[in-house]
C-alpha cells in the first residue's frame, strides 16, 4: 500500500507539510483546489503551485480528493454538458502534473453528514458523531441554518456556495429517483472515463456517507450490490472505487473485507478508518484501533495485504486529541496514530517468516 495524507492546502489547513513529513511512510498528499466551485475548470497555474509546494517536501500529488461533480450533472439537466466538458479539461490539466487518481462522489446536495462534530468520547477526546434519529427528524434547512450561523460547523467537503441555494436544490431533486440518478451517473461516466483512460487517471468514486438516503434525497453508492452495478456501468479499470471503510462501515451489513477481495483490482484508493456503530444506528468515529470500534480493521488490512494491494491508502477522520485545534476530523495527531496502526498491521503481515529472512533482503 502507498500511504498518502489529506491536506487542505497552504493557508487553508493548520497542519503544515513539514509535520506530515515526520509521519513514517507517507509518500504523497491528497489535495484539491477547494476554492474552485464545482463545475469550473481547475487552472493549470494553480495546480502547478500545489505541485511546487509538495515538491519542496518530497511529496507527490498523485491523488486528488475531490473534483466535485456539478449538481446539474447529478440532476441530468441539459446544461450538464458544459460542466462535463469542464471536468474533462480539469482531467487534462491534472494529468500534466502526474495525477493518477481522482476521488469524487455522486451524492445529491450534501457530501458527508454528521450531527455533532465534537462529541466527547470516554477518554476526553472529541470526534464526529451521527445521531440517526436526529437526522431522520430534522428539516435539512434547519441543519443548514445551524451551519451558516456557526463557522465551526463548516464541514470539509461541503461547499458554502451550494448550500446557499438549498431550497432550489431540494425542489430540483423532487423527481429524481434512484434509477434516474443511476442514469445520470452512467451518462457522466460514459463521457469521463475515456478521457481519464487516455490520460492514465483512474476515477475513484467515494461511497455515500452515511450509506443510506437522507432528507429524502436518493443515495446509490451504499453497498456491495450497488458497487458491482457501478463498476459495470463502464467496465474499465479507469472506472474505479475509493473504498472507504468508515462510510460503508456505518451499515453493519456491509462486509468490507469481502468487498476488498471482490473489487480489489478496481480499488484505486482506500480510506481505512474505524467507527463505533450503536444498536440504534448512531455512530461515532473512534481511533483507528479495531477494539475501539465496530469495523474489522485487521481483517480489512489483511484483505488488502492478501490481494497484494499496491494502490493508495489514507487514514481517515481522526479524533481531536491532545487539545489540537484543527479541521473537524482532519487533525494531525490522531491521523498520524492511525497511520502507525495501519503500518503495524501491514508490516506484521509482510514480515518474512523464519528462514525467509535472507531471501527477503
Ligand atoms: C470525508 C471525505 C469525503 C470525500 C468526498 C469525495 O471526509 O472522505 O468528503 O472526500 O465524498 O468526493
Amino acid at each position: 500500500m502507498r500511504m498518502v495524507f489529506r491536506w487542505y492546502g497552504e493557508g487553508n489547513d493548520p497542519v503544515p507539510l513539514r509535520h506530515i513529513k515526520q509521519i513514517p511512510g507517507v509518500e504523497g498528499i491528497v489535495w484539491a483546489l477547494h476554492d474552485v466551485p464545482a463545475g469550473e475548470v481547475w487552472p493549470l497555474d494553480r495546480i502547478r503551485e500545489v505541485k511546487k509546494q509538495a515538491d519542496e517536501h518530497g511529496f507527490h500529488i498523485e491523488v486528488v480528493e475531490s473534483v466535485n461533480v456539478h449538481e446539474d450533472i447529478k440532476q441530468g439537466l441539459p446544461t450538464r454538458n458544459r460542466y462535463i466538458d469542464n471536468y474533462k479539461q480539469t482531467i487534462r490539466n491534472l494529468s500534466q502534473v502526474g495525477v493518477k487518481v481522482i476521488c469524487y462522489n455522486f451524492m445529491p446536495v450534501f457530501d458527508w453528514v454528521r450531527t455533532d462534530l465534537f462529541k466527547e468520547l470516554e477518554d476526553g477526546s472529541t470526534a464526529l458523531f451521527y445521531e440517526k434519529a436526529k437526522v431522520a427528524d430534522m428539516d435539512p434547512k434547519e441543519l443548514v441554518a445551524k451551519i451558516a450561523g456557526n463557522p465551526d460547523m463548516t464541514m470539509p467537503g461541503w461547499e458554502p456556495e451550494r448550500l446557499k441555494h438549498l431550497s432550489a436544490l431540494f425542489d430540483a431533486y423532487k423527481d429524481i429517483t434512484e434509477e434516474k440518478l443511476w442514469d445520470n451517473l452512467r451518462y457522466f461516466l460514459e463521457q469521463i472515463v475515456p478521457v481519464a483512460e487516455e490520460h492514465d487517471i483512474r476515477m475513484a468514486i467515494h461511497p455515500d456517507d452515511p450509506p443510506w438516503p437522507i432528507f429524502g434525497l436518493p443515495r446509490i453508492v451504499t453497498g456491495a450490490d450497488n458497487l458491482r452495478r457501478l463498476l459495470k456501468l463502464v467496465d474499465s479499470p479507469y472506472n474505479g472505487l475509493t473504498l472507504c471503510s468508515g462510510s460503508l462501515g456505518a451499515n453493519p451489513a456491509n462486509d468490507i473485507p469481502a468487498m476488498v477481495r471482490e473489487f480489489g483490482d478496481r480499488i484505486a484508493f482506500a480510506h481505512i478508518r474505524n467507527i463505533r456503530v450503536y444498536d440504534n444506528g448512531d455512530f461515532i468515529e473512534t481511533s483507528h484501533r479495531e477494539q475501539d470500534g465496530t469495523v474489522n480493521m485487521t481483517d480489512i488490512v489483511k484483505a488488502y495485504h492478501d490481494i497484494g494491494f499496491s494502490g493508495y491508502v489514507r487514514p481517515d477522520h481522526g479524533r481531536h486529541i491532545f487539545d489540537e485545534q484543527c479541521r473537524p476530523g482532519y487533525g494531525l495527531y490522531d491521523r498520524a496514530l492511525g497511520i502507525m496502526y495501519l503500518w503495524g498491521i501491514w508490516d506484521s503481515l509482510a514480515k518474512p517468516r523464519k528462514g525467509d529472512r535472507h531471501a527477503a533482503h
